[in-house]
Protein backbone atom coordinates (compact mmCIF):
# COMPACT_ATOMS: atom_id res chain seq x y z
CA UNK A 1 0.00 0.00 0.00
CA UNK A 2 1.53 3.64 -0.73
CA UNK A 3 0.26 6.63 0.87
CA UNK A 4 -1.84 8.65 -2.02
CA UNK A 5 -4.39 12.09 -1.74
CA UNK A 6 -7.28 11.88 -0.02
CA UNK A 7 -9.99 10.60 -2.04
CA UNK A 8 -12.00 12.60 -4.27
CA UNK A 9 -14.02 15.18 -3.74
CA UNK A 10 -17.03 15.32 -5.04
CA UNK A 11 -17.15 18.69 -6.81
CA UNK A 12 -15.83 21.93 -7.08
CA UNK A 13 -15.89 25.05 -9.18
CA UNK A 14 -18.56 25.74 -11.94
CA UNK A 15 -17.98 24.72 -15.15
CA UNK A 16 -17.91 27.81 -18.11
CA UNK A 17 -20.18 25.93 -20.43
CA UNK A 18 -22.93 24.82 -18.70
CA UNK A 19 -24.84 23.46 -21.20
CA UNK A 20 -23.21 21.89 -24.44
CA UNK A 21 -20.26 19.23 -24.23
CA UNK A 22 -17.32 20.40 -26.30
CA UNK A 23 -16.61 17.60 -27.91
CA UNK A 24 -18.68 16.25 -30.75
CA UNK A 25 -18.90 12.65 -31.67
CA UNK A 26 -18.22 11.93 -35.33
CA UNK A 27 -21.16 11.15 -37.38
CA UNK A 28 -21.74 7.21 -37.83
CA UNK A 29 -21.52 6.27 -41.72
CA UNK A 30 -24.26 3.34 -40.81
CA UNK A 31 -26.99 5.38 -39.08
CA UNK A 32 -28.67 4.73 -41.80
CA UNK A 33 -28.67 1.21 -41.08
CA UNK A 34 -28.72 1.12 -37.26
CA UNK A 35 -31.68 3.20 -36.70
CA UNK A 36 -34.41 1.38 -38.20
CA UNK A 37 -32.99 -1.58 -35.64
CA UNK A 38 -32.81 0.58 -32.85
CA UNK A 39 -36.28 2.07 -33.66
CA UNK A 40 -37.67 -1.85 -33.52
CA UNK A 41 -36.19 -2.17 -30.24
CA UNK A 42 -37.88 1.26 -28.84
CA UNK A 43 -40.87 1.10 -30.20
CA UNK A 44 -42.61 4.64 -30.80
CA UNK A 45 -46.28 3.74 -31.39
CA UNK A 46 -46.96 5.42 -28.13
CA UNK A 47 -47.59 8.98 -29.34
CA UNK A 48 -47.50 10.58 -26.26
CA UNK A 49 -44.21 10.62 -23.32
CA UNK A 50 -47.24 10.23 -20.44
CA UNK A 51 -45.46 6.86 -19.59
CA UNK A 52 -42.21 5.11 -20.07
CA UNK A 53 -41.60 1.66 -21.78
CA UNK A 54 -41.72 -0.81 -19.42
CA UNK A 55 -41.06 -4.89 -19.32
CA UNK A 56 -44.87 -5.55 -19.74
CA UNK A 57 -44.98 -8.54 -16.78
CA UNK A 58 -42.61 -7.10 -14.18
CA UNK A 59 -41.19 -10.19 -12.03
CA UNK A 60 -40.68 -8.85 -8.32
CA UNK A 61 -37.52 -11.32 -7.81
CA UNK A 62 -35.54 -10.08 -10.47
CA UNK A 63 -33.62 -6.40 -10.71
CA UNK A 64 -35.51 -3.38 -11.65
CA UNK A 65 -33.70 -0.89 -13.99
CA UNK A 66 -34.51 2.31 -14.70
CA UNK A 67 -32.90 3.70 -17.93
CA UNK A 68 -32.97 7.46 -18.09
CA UNK A 69 -31.94 9.40 -21.79
CA UNK A 70 -31.43 12.34 -21.53
CA UNK A 71 -31.39 14.95 -23.79
CA UNK A 72 -29.15 14.77 -27.07
CA UNK A 73 -28.80 18.56 -27.94
CA UNK A 74 -26.82 17.27 -31.17
CA UNK A 75 -28.34 14.20 -33.31
CA UNK A 76 -24.47 12.90 -33.23
CA UNK A 77 -25.08 12.64 -29.01
CA UNK A 78 -28.83 11.31 -29.77
CA UNK A 79 -27.06 8.34 -32.04
CA UNK A 80 -24.77 7.22 -28.98
CA UNK A 81 -27.38 7.18 -26.86
CA UNK A 82 -29.57 5.12 -28.67
CA UNK A 83 -26.74 2.64 -28.85
CA UNK A 84 -26.33 2.91 -25.51
CA UNK A 85 -30.33 2.11 -24.41
CA UNK A 86 -29.81 -0.91 -27.12
CA UNK A 87 -26.47 -2.42 -24.74
CA UNK A 88 -28.67 -2.14 -21.59
CA UNK A 89 -31.85 -3.69 -23.36
CA UNK A 90 -29.62 -6.50 -24.15
CA UNK A 91 -28.07 -6.56 -21.00
CA UNK A 92 -31.64 -6.49 -19.18
CA UNK A 93 -32.54 -9.13 -21.44
CA UNK A 94 -30.24 -11.53 -20.56
CA UNK A 95 -30.86 -10.47 -17.04
CA UNK A 96 -34.42 -10.80 -17.11
CA UNK A 97 -34.82 -7.37 -15.75
CA UNK A 98 -37.18 -5.22 -15.25
CA UNK A 99 -36.14 -2.69 -18.03
CA UNK A 100 -37.93 0.80 -17.45
CA UNK A 101 -36.73 3.31 -19.94
CA UNK A 102 -37.36 7.24 -19.43
CA UNK A 103 -36.57 9.91 -22.47
CA UNK A 104 -36.65 8.08 -26.04
CA UNK A 105 -40.42 8.01 -26.80
CA UNK A 106 -41.76 10.77 -29.01
CA UNK A 107 -42.72 13.91 -26.53
CA UNK A 108 -46.67 15.42 -26.74
CA UNK A 109 -46.48 18.52 -28.54
CA UNK A 110 -48.04 20.31 -25.57
CA UNK A 111 -46.84 18.14 -22.87
CA UNK A 112 -49.29 17.27 -19.81
CA UNK A 113 -46.47 14.71 -18.53
CA UNK A 114 -42.70 15.97 -19.43
CA UNK A 115 -39.44 13.38 -18.10
CA UNK A 116 -39.00 14.55 -14.90
CA UNK A 117 -42.64 14.11 -13.82
CA UNK A 118 -42.14 10.67 -15.47
CA UNK A 119 -38.61 10.04 -13.89
CA UNK A 120 -40.58 10.78 -10.45
CA UNK A 121 -43.40 9.27 -10.90
CA UNK A 122 -41.49 6.38 -12.18
CA UNK A 123 -39.47 5.89 -8.88
CA UNK A 124 -42.17 6.55 -6.84
CA UNK A 125 -44.18 3.23 -7.97
CA UNK A 126 -40.87 1.22 -7.24
CA UNK A 127 -41.58 -1.42 -4.60
CA UNK A 128 -39.66 0.04 -1.65
CA UNK A 129 -38.36 -3.36 -0.84
CA UNK A 130 -36.78 -6.40 -2.92
CA UNK A 131 -33.91 -7.40 -5.33
CA UNK A 132 -31.59 -4.19 -6.62
CA UNK A 133 -32.61 -1.37 -8.24
CA UNK A 134 -30.40 0.30 -10.85
CA UNK A 135 -30.84 4.23 -12.10
CA UNK A 136 -28.94 4.30 -14.90
CA UNK A 137 -28.06 7.93 -16.57
CA UNK A 138 -27.29 8.00 -20.26
CA UNK A 139 -26.75 11.67 -21.58
CA UNK A 140 -25.62 15.01 -20.63
CA UNK A 141 -24.80 16.98 -17.20
CA UNK A 142 -24.20 20.61 -15.50
CA UNK A 143 -23.08 21.93 -12.92
CA UNK A 144 -22.92 25.58 -11.71
CA UNK A 145 -21.35 25.41 -8.90
CA UNK A 146 -23.94 24.57 -6.12
CA UNK A 147 -26.31 21.98 -7.75
CA UNK A 148 -25.46 19.45 -10.47
CA UNK A 149 -28.16 18.65 -13.17
CA UNK A 150 -28.79 15.89 -15.62
CA UNK A 151 -30.07 17.13 -18.86
CA UNK A 152 -33.54 15.88 -19.55
CA UNK A 153 -36.08 16.90 -22.44
CA UNK A 154 -37.87 19.61 -20.51
CA UNK A 155 -37.04 20.69 -16.81
CA UNK A 156 -34.19 18.92 -15.95
CA UNK A 157 -33.54 16.46 -12.52
CA UNK A 158 -30.81 17.25 -9.66
CA UNK A 159 -28.73 15.11 -7.50
CA UNK A 160 -31.27 16.57 -4.84
CA UNK A 161 -34.73 15.97 -6.58
CA UNK A 162 -32.69 11.88 -6.88
CA UNK A 163 -32.02 12.21 -2.62
CA UNK A 164 -35.58 13.04 -2.15
CA UNK A 165 -37.57 11.02 -4.34
CA UNK A 166 -35.18 7.28 -3.73
CA UNK A 167 -35.80 7.91 -0.11
CA UNK A 168 -38.56 5.76 0.41
CA UNK A 169 -36.58 2.77 -0.97
CA UNK A 170 -35.17 0.43 1.34
CA UNK A 171 -33.53 -2.35 -1.40
CA UNK A 172 -30.43 -1.95 -2.74
CA UNK A 173 -30.13 1.08 -5.21
CA UNK A 174 -27.29 1.30 -7.66
CA UNK A 175 -27.06 5.05 -9.70
CA UNK A 176 -24.96 5.32 -12.53
CA UNK A 177 -24.64 8.49 -13.78
CA UNK A 178 -22.78 8.37 -16.78
CA UNK A 179 -22.97 12.24 -17.41
CA UNK A 180 -20.81 14.69 -18.01
CA UNK A 181 -20.33 16.88 -14.76
CA UNK A 182 -21.60 14.15 -12.56
CA UNK A 183 -19.44 13.75 -9.60
CA UNK A 184 -21.36 16.11 -7.47
CA UNK A 185 -24.22 13.43 -7.52
CA UNK A 186 -22.12 11.05 -5.43
CA UNK A 187 -22.28 13.06 -2.03
CA UNK A 188 -25.94 13.54 -1.67
CA UNK A 189 -26.70 10.20 -3.04
CA UNK A 190 -24.04 8.37 -1.17
CA UNK A 191 -25.80 6.29 1.81
CA UNK A 192 -26.00 2.71 3.15
CA UNK A 193 -26.88 0.13 0.95
CA UNK A 194 -26.40 1.92 -2.19
CA UNK A 195 -24.13 2.53 -5.02
CA UNK A 196 -22.79 5.09 -6.50
CA UNK A 197 -21.29 5.65 -9.59
CA UNK A 198 -20.11 8.47 -11.53
CA UNK A 199 -18.81 9.20 -15.22
CA UNK A 200 -16.26 12.01 -13.79
CA UNK A 201 -14.69 12.85 -10.28
CA UNK A 202 -15.53 16.49 -10.40
CA UNK A 203 -18.08 19.08 -11.35
CA UNK A 204 -15.08 20.44 -13.58
CA UNK A 205 -15.34 17.55 -16.22
CA UNK A 206 -17.98 18.54 -18.76
CA UNK A 207 -16.99 17.16 -21.48
CA UNK A 208 -18.66 14.65 -23.31
CA UNK A 209 -17.95 11.65 -21.45
CA UNK A 210 -16.91 8.11 -22.79
CA UNK A 211 -17.72 6.14 -19.88
CA UNK A 212 -21.57 5.28 -20.60
CA UNK A 213 -20.76 3.85 -23.58
CA UNK A 214 -17.63 1.26 -22.20
CA UNK A 215 -19.45 0.49 -19.05
CA UNK A 216 -23.06 -0.57 -20.94
CA UNK A 217 -20.79 -3.06 -23.07
CA UNK A 218 -18.60 -4.00 -19.91
CA UNK A 219 -21.60 -4.93 -17.66
CA UNK A 220 -22.30 -7.95 -20.01
CA UNK A 221 -19.06 -8.63 -21.00
CA UNK A 222 -17.33 -11.87 -20.13
CA UNK A 223 -13.99 -9.95 -20.99
CA UNK A 224 -14.77 -7.85 -17.85
CA UNK A 225 -15.03 -10.47 -15.51
CA UNK A 226 -11.12 -9.94 -14.12
CA UNK A 227 -11.84 -13.10 -11.32
CA UNK A 228 -12.86 -15.52 -14.09
CA UNK A 229 -15.84 -16.42 -11.77
CA UNK A 230 -18.28 -16.59 -14.75
CA UNK A 231 -19.77 -13.47 -14.17
CA UNK A 232 -19.17 -9.54 -14.30
CA UNK A 233 -19.74 -7.86 -11.43
CA UNK A 234 -20.54 -4.16 -11.13
CA UNK A 235 -16.67 -3.28 -9.48
CA UNK A 236 -15.58 -5.52 -12.09
CA UNK A 237 -18.08 -3.45 -15.13
CA UNK A 238 -16.85 -0.41 -13.04
CA UNK A 239 -13.00 -0.96 -13.59
CA UNK A 240 -13.24 -2.25 -16.97
CA UNK A 241 -14.88 0.51 -18.27
CA UNK A 242 -12.53 2.83 -16.78
CA UNK A 243 -9.53 1.55 -17.94
CA UNK A 244 -10.96 1.55 -21.78
CA UNK A 245 -11.71 4.87 -21.12
CA UNK A 246 -8.14 5.77 -20.29
CA UNK A 247 -6.73 4.16 -22.93
CA UNK A 248 -9.07 5.71 -25.32
CA UNK A 249 -7.27 9.22 -24.34
CA UNK A 250 -3.97 7.81 -24.13
CA UNK A 251 -4.65 6.55 -28.15
CA UNK A 252 -5.82 9.65 -28.68
CA UNK A 253 -3.12 10.98 -27.78
CA UNK A 254 -5.90 13.67 -25.58
CA UNK A 255 -5.66 14.37 -22.26
CA UNK A 256 -8.25 12.39 -20.00
CA UNK A 257 -11.54 14.97 -19.63
CA UNK A 258 -13.43 12.16 -17.44
CA UNK A 259 -12.17 10.06 -14.79
CA UNK A 260 -14.87 8.03 -12.97
CA UNK A 261 -15.74 7.32 -9.16
CA UNK A 262 -16.80 4.73 -7.63
CA UNK A 263 -18.95 4.61 -3.77
CA UNK A 264 -20.10 1.75 -2.44
CA UNK A 265 -19.78 2.30 1.61
CA UNK A 266 -21.62 4.97 2.25
CA UNK A 267 -19.25 7.32 3.45
CA UNK A 268 -19.34 10.20 0.41
CA UNK A 269 -16.20 9.59 -1.04
CA UNK A 270 -15.61 7.78 -4.19
CA UNK A 271 -12.58 6.07 -4.80
CA UNK A 272 -11.02 6.13 -8.96
CA UNK A 273 -10.33 2.71 -10.65
CA UNK A 274 -6.76 3.73 -10.99
CA UNK A 275 -6.32 3.12 -7.34
CA UNK A 276 -7.04 -0.47 -7.74
CA UNK A 277 -4.28 -3.76 -9.34
CA UNK A 278 -6.57 -6.32 -10.66
CA UNK A 279 -9.61 -5.91 -7.91
CA UNK A 280 -7.35 -5.02 -4.78
CA UNK A 281 -7.08 -1.26 -3.88
CA UNK A 282 -3.32 -0.75 -3.90
CA UNK A 283 -3.49 2.84 -2.53
CA UNK A 284 -4.73 4.27 0.85
CA UNK A 285 -5.90 7.72 1.63
CA UNK A 286 -4.40 9.79 3.71
CA UNK A 287 -7.19 10.41 6.08
CA UNK A 288 -7.56 6.58 6.78
CA UNK A 289 -11.28 6.56 4.98
CA UNK A 290 -12.45 3.12 4.22
CA UNK A 291 -12.28 2.14 0.18
CA UNK A 292 -14.79 1.64 -2.15
CA UNK A 293 -14.99 -2.34 -3.95
CA UNK A 294 -16.14 -4.68 -1.97
CA UNK A 295 -19.88 -4.38 -2.30
CA UNK A 296 -19.73 -3.54 -5.81
CA UNK A 297 -18.40 -7.08 -6.76
CA UNK A 298 -21.05 -8.82 -4.85
CA UNK A 299 -23.67 -7.01 -7.23
CA UNK A 300 -24.35 -8.50 -10.74
CA UNK A 301 -26.72 -7.53 -13.33
CA UNK A 302 -25.71 -11.00 -14.70
CA UNK A 303 -25.52 -13.70 -12.44
CA UNK A 304 -23.66 -17.10 -13.33
CA UNK A 305 -25.87 -19.89 -13.09
CA UNK A 306 -23.96 -20.73 -9.97
CA UNK A 307 -25.21 -17.69 -8.41
CA UNK A 308 -28.86 -18.06 -9.45
CA UNK A 309 -28.89 -20.96 -8.10
CA UNK A 310 -28.13 -20.03 -4.55
CA UNK A 311 -30.96 -18.81 -2.27
CA UNK A 312 -31.47 -14.82 -1.61
CA UNK A 313 -30.77 -15.53 2.15
CA UNK A 314 -28.04 -17.70 2.24
CA UNK A 315 -26.76 -15.28 -0.61
CA UNK A 316 -27.09 -12.37 1.66
CA UNK A 317 -25.31 -14.17 4.78
CA UNK A 318 -22.26 -15.02 2.40
CA UNK A 319 -22.10 -11.72 0.75
CA UNK A 320 -21.80 -10.23 4.85
CA UNK A 321 -18.98 -12.88 5.70
CA UNK A 322 -17.05 -11.43 2.87
CA UNK A 323 -17.38 -8.17 3.99
CA UNK A 324 -16.59 -9.30 7.75
CA UNK A 325 -13.64 -11.13 6.66
CA UNK A 326 -12.41 -8.16 4.24
CA UNK A 327 -12.88 -6.03 7.00
CA UNK A 328 -10.51 -8.22 9.37
CA UNK A 329 -8.01 -8.03 6.98
CA UNK A 330 -8.10 -4.66 6.89
CA UNK A 331 -7.59 -4.58 10.91
CA UNK A 332 -4.64 -7.63 10.70
CA UNK A 333 -1.78 -4.98 11.20
CA UNK A 334 -2.93 -3.93 14.47
CA UNK A 335 -4.06 -7.15 15.80
CA UNK A 336 -2.62 -9.79 17.81
CA UNK A 337 -1.43 -12.50 15.26
CA UNK A 338 -3.41 -15.13 16.88
CA UNK A 339 -6.38 -13.64 17.30
CA UNK A 340 -6.41 -12.56 13.89
CA UNK A 341 -6.13 -16.01 12.37
CA UNK A 342 -8.53 -17.33 15.49
CA UNK A 343 -11.13 -14.77 14.38
CA UNK A 344 -10.38 -15.57 10.11
CA UNK A 345 -11.04 -19.27 11.04
CA UNK A 346 -13.99 -18.86 12.79
CA UNK A 347 -15.41 -16.96 9.49
CA UNK A 348 -13.82 -18.98 6.98
CA UNK A 349 -15.94 -22.42 8.28
CA UNK A 350 -18.97 -20.41 8.67
CA UNK A 351 -18.68 -19.39 5.23
CA UNK A 352 -17.81 -23.28 4.15
CA UNK A 353 -20.71 -24.25 5.95
CA UNK A 354 -22.97 -22.03 3.42
CA UNK A 355 -21.89 -23.64 0.85
CA UNK A 356 -21.27 -27.52 2.11
CA UNK A 357 -23.99 -27.88 4.90
CA UNK A 358 -22.57 -30.21 7.88
CA UNK A 359 -26.36 -31.52 8.33
CA UNK A 360 -25.67 -33.31 4.90
CA UNK A 361 -21.67 -34.08 4.76
CA UNK A 362 -21.39 -36.83 2.22
CA UNK A 363 -23.82 -34.71 -0.06
CA UNK A 364 -22.32 -32.98 -3.04
CA UNK A 365 -22.68 -29.56 -2.75
CA UNK A 366 -25.15 -27.66 -4.99
CA UNK A 367 -22.98 -24.96 -5.86
CA UNK A 368 -20.10 -24.17 -6.26
CA UNK A 369 -18.29 -21.67 -4.63
CA UNK A 370 -17.15 -18.96 -6.95
CA UNK A 371 -16.13 -15.66 -5.26
CA UNK A 372 -15.27 -17.00 -1.70
CA UNK A 373 -12.40 -15.27 0.11
CA UNK A 374 -9.76 -17.51 0.30
CA UNK A 375 -7.69 -18.00 3.86
CA UNK A 376 -4.32 -16.13 4.34
CA UNK A 377 -1.66 -18.58 4.44
CA UNK A 378 -0.08 -18.32 8.09
CA UNK A 379 3.01 -17.37 8.52
CA UNK A 380 5.73 -20.55 9.00
CA UNK A 381 7.92 -19.49 12.14
CA UNK A 382 11.49 -18.72 11.18
CA UNK A 383 13.77 -21.25 12.49
CA1 LIG B 1 -16.34 -11.74 -11.80
CA1 LIG C 1 -16.64 5.63 -0.42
Amino acid sequence: MTAAPPMIPPASQPPRNTRRPQRVLPALPFLHLLLPILLAAFPTHTPLASTPETTPTPDPSKPDVLLVVGAPGEPEFGTNFLQQAELWRQACQTASANLTVIGLLPQDPTPLTNDLQLLRSTLHDLPRDGGDAWVVLVGHGTFDGREARFNLRGPDVTASNLVEWLQPLKRRVIIVNTASASAPFLKPLSATNRIVITATRSGNEINFTRFGSRFAQAIQQPAADLDQDGQTSLLEAFLSASFQVAEFYKTEGRLATEHALIDDNGDGLGTPADWFRGLRPVKRPRDNAALDGLRAHQVHLIPSPAENQLPAPIRTRRDALEIEIAELRDRKSSMDEDLYYAELEQRLRTLARLYFPESRPSSPPTVTPTNAPTADPKPTPMP
